[in-house]
């Protein structure tokens, strides 16, 4: 099986989540400017959506969005807990806030943000929503280590991506505590160190 990745793009949560159950899948970067792979193909001779993440599975099959790819990792690793058992409320739980990182902060916020067609005036609206989702995330962290679970899910994967992310736009967290004890401690696990040198090199 391959993973297919963009440096520092979302895909660094299923690399995460990769990381974290120690699957055995190959990372294959793809080049973010010419959209080529290490060996010259055409991303989206593979990937005809052109976006990652991506994972080639065993059957031949590709299968896209990082939800179901979060879910599907997690289910080649039942046993650590990446995703809560199937009907749970932890499992409700997870998929609402898989949800909202998804749509509230990547496609909504990090998206128009790097979209070089997004008018300048619609990408100040989009980076002033950031402060009641940090609120949000705040209020939920109070008390908990995880976002959705009693431990480390494909959410925190996700969310940990879109904390990077905040990062790198030099948006600072320091008005909500409760959310960069948090950041601190997902950017210290072993996964999140090792899935950010390798994407780094
Ligand atoms: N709907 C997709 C969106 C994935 C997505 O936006 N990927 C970005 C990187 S964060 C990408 O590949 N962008 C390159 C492009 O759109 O050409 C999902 O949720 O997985």
């Amino acid at each position: 099986m391959k993973l297919y990745l963009i440096p520092s793009a979302c895909s660094l949560a299923a690399h995460i989540a990769v990381r974290e159950a120690n699957l055995d899948i190959e990372l294959v970067k793809v080049d973010l400017r010419t959209r080529k792979l290490p060996d010259g193909r055409d991303y989206k001779n593979i990937a005809p959506k052109g976006q990652v993440a991506a994972m080639a599975l065993e059957s031949g099959d590709l299968l896209t969005e990082n939800i179901a790819i979060l879910v599907y990792l997690s289910s080649l690793a039942p046993e650590c807990g990446l995703m809560p058992s199937v009907g749970t409320p932890e499992y409700f739980r997870t998929l609402e806030w898989l949800a909202f990182v998804s749509t509230e902060m990547h496609k909504q916020i990090f998206w128009t943000n790097f979209n070089p067609a997004a008018p300048q005036e619609y990408k100040k609206h989009i980076l002033s929503l950031l402060p009641k989702r940090f609120d949000t995330l705040e209020e939920r962290l109070k008390g908990r280590d995880y976002i959705s679970s009693n431990c480390f899910s494909v959410a925190d994967a996700y969310l940990t991506w879109a904390l990077h992310m905040i990062e790198l736009i030099n948006v600072p967290i320091n008005g909500w505590p409760t959310l960069e004890a948090y950041r601190t401690q997902m950017f210290r696990r072993p996964s999140v160190k090792m899935a950010m040198a390798f994407e780094s090199q």
